[in-house]
């Protein structure tokens, strides 16, 4: 049996889900081909007549699968570092979106920005989360808010991919918040993402989900479900930043267009979670927001725990709530705040997160037939990888079966 490469003497977190917790393997080798997992298993397994054009060995050492960041905003122009100050002094996120802030802020640095600066400024972010171990990544529009400078974005994007080992799934965000020039005839908005953004998207192949922000300073449920029928109108899925800020029906929402997944959450109620879990819609929790916003409200946890709804971890990394470019220290504030458990924690950050990305049939585990994405750690517990905050335990990082 002929590989092109094999590791051997690890202890392997194989997320696999026909297997308990983090369906650990003892002692155990993982080989690919032509960028898959071909075999996986114990040592002692192993074929008898087993070669492989390159072995490495584990010494031990923790294997999962790479990581997958399922929500951020990594490509943005600018920073917001003097909104940050301002809610220092203790103006708040709503406050300063009011004044013309915030989101908007950044859009007008990205819309001034071309598609080279916007992939300059997201590699540097990019490489940092590649850094610890990340070989997915999901990132938004949602900066642009026209036609030219929602394309560039995605474009932008879809560039990443090519230009680093990893996989980038891109997500149409232009219902973010509703631009100036149409702050008084917001149903136009809602008409031009649905007859010109989301149709142009479409046709560029640039968009892989579409995705909205459900919340009293941006979009009304109403709002949401035009641009959530335009999305399946064209055989898009969607997912939603539902009840963030406000309780406002989003994980319903979600659930009722059978979205991937609803994302924050912090004011979701019991008739949420449970719709959520009717629905298979997985939740994404962003610890990142809720720290940097000084959130009081922490999701309901044990709601989701009791629905049985899936949850998954990411950073939302954006520069206004959560300027956050660690995918480990959002798994140490999601145990630490949220109180997941180190299983929940790195389950949701590979295969629950793969579940939210509409890719569990190629990503998020390590199973015969799926991408050979593997993160190597020099650590030996699962528990390391939440446990160190700023400490990067990462040993090595493999991109379809290749060492990167
Ligand atoms: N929720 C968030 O936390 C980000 N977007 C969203 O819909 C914030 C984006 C920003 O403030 O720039
Ligand atoms: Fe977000």
């Amino acid at each position: 049996m002929g590989f092109d490469r094999l590791w051997r003497g690890g202890r392997l977190a194989t997320m696999a889900p026909d297997r308990a917790g983090l369906g650990l393997i003892e002692d155990g080798a993982v080989a690919t081909r032509d960028g898959r997992i071909a075999w996986i298993g114990a040592v002692a397994d192993l074929p008898r007549d087993v070669t492989a054009d390159e072995v490495i060995e584990l010494d031990g050492r923790l294997v999962t699968p790479g990581l997958i960041d399922c929500h951020t905003h990594l490509v943005f122009a600018g920073d917001r570092a003097d909104e940050f100050e301002m809610r220092l002094r203790g103006e708040t996120y709503e406050t300063i979106a009011a004044a013309g802030g915030g989101i908007l802020s950044t859009v007008r640095n990205t819309r001034a920005a071309s598609q080279d600066q916007l992939v300059a400024t997201a590699l540097e972010r990019l490489d940092r989360l590649m850094a610890e171990g990340v070989t997915a990544i999901e990132v938004k529009s949602g900066y642009g808010l026209n036609l030219d400078s929602e394309l560039k974005m995605l474009r932008a994007a879809r560039a990443l991919g090519e230009l680093r080992k990893v996989e980038v799934v891109t997500s149409l965000l232009a219902a973010h918040t509703v631009p100036p020039e149409y702050r008084d005839d917001r149903a136009a908005y809602v008409a031009l993402i649905v007859d010109a953004i989301l149709p142009a998207a479409v046709r560029e192949g640039l968009a892989d989900s579409v995705d909205a922000f459900c919340e009293t300073s941006a979009f009304s449920p109403a709002e949401v479900r035009r641009v959530f029928e335009a999305a399946r109108a064209h055989g898009l899925p969607v997912r939603l930043h539902a009840d963030q800020r406000t309780a406002g029906g989003g994980a319903g929402l979600a659930a009722e267009f059978g979205a991937l997944s609803a994302d924050h959450l912090e004011r979701t109620d019991a008739a949420g979670a449970a719709a959520m879990a009717a629905a298979g819609c997985v939740a994404v929790l962003l610890p990142g927001a809720f720290y940097a916003l000084r959130d009081e409200t922490a999701p309901p946890i044990t709601l989701f725990r009791e629905a049985g709804v899936r949850m998954a971890v990411a950073t939302d990394c954006n520069p206004g709530s959560s300027p956050l470019t660690s995918i480990l220290t959002a798994l140490n504030l999601s145990v630490i705040l949220f109180g997941l458990t180190v299983e929940e924690a790195l389950l949701g950050v590979t295969r629950e997160a793969a579940r939210a990305l509409g890719r569990f049939d190629r990503l998020g585990s390590l199973e015969v037939g799926k991408a050979c994405d593997l993160a190597i750690w020099d650590a030996t517990r699962p528990v390391e990888l939440a446990y160190w905050l700023g400490r990067n335990p990462l040993r090595s990082r493999v991109f379809r079966g290749e060492m990167v």
